[in-house]
């Protein structure tokens, strides 16, 4: 494995990825929106491919960069919350079953056509690139740190898709949109992978 074999990229997981139980959140920018949509599309057929059903895959809008971590942890954290909620009020009226006969014997659980509780992943798609003055140096530290904090703050993966390009070409290609005959790789499929992985990661 050296000089022309070397493949950049990731290998395959291991075992088999099963993400069919799996609840996932995308949150994206419309910031550059023309290189952000096929990521996002990119991210979403991967998740299929590995089994997660289109009606447990959430996807939000932001305006830019920035906004991505607030934006993912505030989704996930209301999730979060509803799914305490849930469990509550299925306990109430398990309670008040017993004791009186009077539960309403329907939980919410069983309404909706997506899996009741929290995110089990998520991943933020945005892209940014490089202009003339520090915005971007200063918005690509901010967006990383920020992104990394909501994985480790809220426990929910989260995966950092986004691409950090000195110029546009290089943000098409690793979307799968070059301008040549190359049109490079679409990362957004990665990113699914890595989410369905993160998602199913246990000892
Ligand atoms: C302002 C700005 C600039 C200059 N460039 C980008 C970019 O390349 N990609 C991106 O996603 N967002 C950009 N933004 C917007 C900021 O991320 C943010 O939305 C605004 O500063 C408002 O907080």
């Amino acid at each position: 494995m050296g000089g022309d074999d070397f493949h950049k990229g990731v290998k395959e997981a291991p075992h088999k990825l099963d993400g069919s139980s799996l609840k996932i959140l995308i949150v994206h920018t419309r910031w550059n929106h023309e290189i952000v949509d096929p990521l996002v599309q990119g991210a979403i057929s991967s998740l299929q491919k590995y089994g997660v059903q289109t009606s447990n895959i959430t996807v939000r809008d932001v305006p830019g960069a920035y906004e991505l971590p607030g934006a993912a942890q505030k989704l996930i954290r209301q999730s979060q919350q509803q799914s305490t909620n849930l469990v509550a009020n299925i306990v109430e009226d398990l309670l008040s079953t017993t004791t009186t006969g009077s539960g309403s014997g329907q939980h919410s659980s069983s309404k909706g056509s997506g899996k009741q509780g929290p995110f089990d992943a998520a991943i933020c798609i945005g892209v940014l690139i490089k202009g003339s003055t520090m915005h971007f140096e200063y918005i690509a530290d901010a967006v990383s740190h920020g992104i990394m904090r909501v994985g480790l703050d809220t426990g929910v993966p989260t995966v950092f898709g986004v691409l950090t390009c000195l110029t546009d070409e290089q943000a098409m290609q690793r979307a799968g949109i070059g301008r040549g005959e190359d049109k490079g790789h679409n990362h957004g499929g990665d990113w699914g992978s890595a989410a369905v992985e993160m998602a199913l990661l246990k000892i």
